[in-house]
């Protein structure tokens, strides 16, 4: 894999500023945006008033723990505009959550969000590695989902020559990054192992694809898949993360010369960790959920927002921000499974370990009798004799057992027979009966 770090030189100088710099910056923009939330969206105004606190409480970063949370129900029951801070005719784009599991939720973009949006996105591609003119196969999907628009405008704006693919027609996929030479691809991980797929079965070496580097993000993927996909398709692969309600992607992005976490572009995005229980404040270090506010957002600012995403926050390496470790998953997805509190990453890292198998999973959560149980669906690598399958289920449910501390059933089908997606993995199908 060839080097592509960065220039020092080419970095925003805010990048590798010093901590006091990067501290001072966020104390008057944190002032200023909590002013901003609380001038124009009523919702703030009565939060904060009924909180008893006020902006000019804000003396210090700390004090922002004094302030109440915004979670997604806020964002639906201000259905569709009432959070935006500026009249609707100042808002540029709208973006929106699909809304198939309830009310859609809202967001949008004054025309200078759009070039901070953009601003943050080039400066996630120029840290995977990417430099201006280099060819961009951007396979996010295009629309209301923020992952195509998002990483097109920020491509656009950093000066690669961007593809706008988005998800679906995989042969397509593999036929224009190779004719057009793609140095970089903006995909979701398990979208991409079915690109991966593609290469095999047009009987092409992956390896020999002009890719370079891979820009994953938009769901939970492992250091055991990145290994993975590295090797197939001799690229590095770096992890980018966002959520619409923030901005979309774009909010944190690993460095290519570290892979050591997410460096959070705290010039833009303020994130604390809290105890998911109790709403505390914990040290940087300490596992919890990840809670965002933003700096500088206009049409949408967004107060100590409960991402759901479980992590923490280390210092800065590459970059003087502070980097968020790869996120084992969202509060949402943790299956509790006879006691046991389980992540669809564990599962996936076990996968890894049993290479007749392919990365493809799912799992599928059964109540035959009185007892929660988990299936997990994968499938056969491409050439596998099937004489194996019952080896292979074998092992992984061994490993699963071992390493996760659950027994599980395991379904090992033939090659393609766990669903596909084109987007955002579906990874876990409840099929117990509802109470
Ligand atoms: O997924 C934005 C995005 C698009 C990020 C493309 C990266 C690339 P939402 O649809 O609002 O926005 O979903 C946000 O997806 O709270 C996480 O649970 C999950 N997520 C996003 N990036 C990562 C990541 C986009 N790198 C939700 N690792 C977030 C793990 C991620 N989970």
């Amino acid at each position: 894999m060839k080097d592509l770090t960065p220039r020092r030189e080419d970095l925003d100088p805010i990048e590798i500023a010093s901590r006091d710099e990067i501290g001072a910056l966020q104390l008057n923009r944190m002032k200023w945006s909590l002013r901003h939330a609380y001038d124009n969206v009523p919702f703030y105004r009565q939060k904060f008033d009924e909180a008893g606190v006020h902006p000019d409480d804000l003396k210090s970063l700390s004090d922002l723990s004094k302030f109440p949370f915004t979670v997604k129900q806020d964002l639906r029951d201000n259905y569709p505009f009432g959070l935006f801070a500026v009249p609707r005719e100042q808002i540029a784009r709208i973006h929106a959550s699909s809304g198939t599991t309830g009310q859609p939720t809202v967001v949008g973009y004054t025309a200078s969000d759009l070039k901070m949006w953009g601003s943050v996105v080039g400066r996630s591609l120029r840290a995977s590695g990417l430099r201006p003119g280099d060819v961009l196969h951007n396979a996010y999907g295009y629309g209301l989902f923020t992952g195509g628009m998002g990483v097109h405008g920020g491509a656009e704006q950093y000066g690669l020559t961007v593809v706008p693919v988005s998800g679906g027609m995989t042969q397509r996929q593999v036929r224009l990054i190779e004719d057009f030479r793609a140095d970089g691809i903006t995909v979701t991980p398990s979208y991409a192992l079915s690109i991966l797929d593609e290469y095999a079965r047009k009987g092409r070496d992956p390896r020999e694809s002009p890719l370079k580097v891979g820009i994953f993000g938009a769901e939970p993927w492992t250091n055991a898949m990145r290994l993975e996909i590295e090797a197939a398709f001799d690229m590095h692969a770096v992890d980018i993360y966002g959520l619409s309600e923030v901005i979309g992607p774009g909010v944190a992005n690993e460095c290519v010369e570290t892979k050591d976490g997410l460096h959070v572009w705290e010039d833009h995005f303020y994130p604390e960790i809290i105890n998911p229980t109790t709403g505390e404040v914990v040290e940087d270090g300490e596992m919890g959920e990840l809670v965002f506010t933003s700096l500088t957002k206009e049409g949408f600012p967004i107060i100590r927002y409960r991402t759901r995403d479980l992590t923490r926050l280390l210092p800065g390496t590459a970059r003087s921000m502070r980097r968020m470790e790869k996120i084992t998953g969202r509060s949402d997805d943790m299956i509790i499974l006879r006691g046991v509190n389980i992540f669809p990453t564990q599962i996936e890292e076990q996968l890894m370990e049993v290479p007749e198998l392919s990365p493809h999973f799912q799992i599928e959560l059964v109540r035959p009798g009185r007892m929660d149980e988990m299936h997990v669906h994968v499938e056969l690598a491409e050439g596998q004799s099937t004489d194996i399958q019952a080896d292979a289920a074998h092992r992984l449910k061994g490993l699963v057992k071992s390493h996760v501390g659950v027994t599980v059933k395991v379904n090992v089908t033939e090659p393609g027979g766990v669903e596909r997606s084109q987007g955002k993995a579906v990874r876990i199908i409840d099929n117990r009966p509802k109470e």
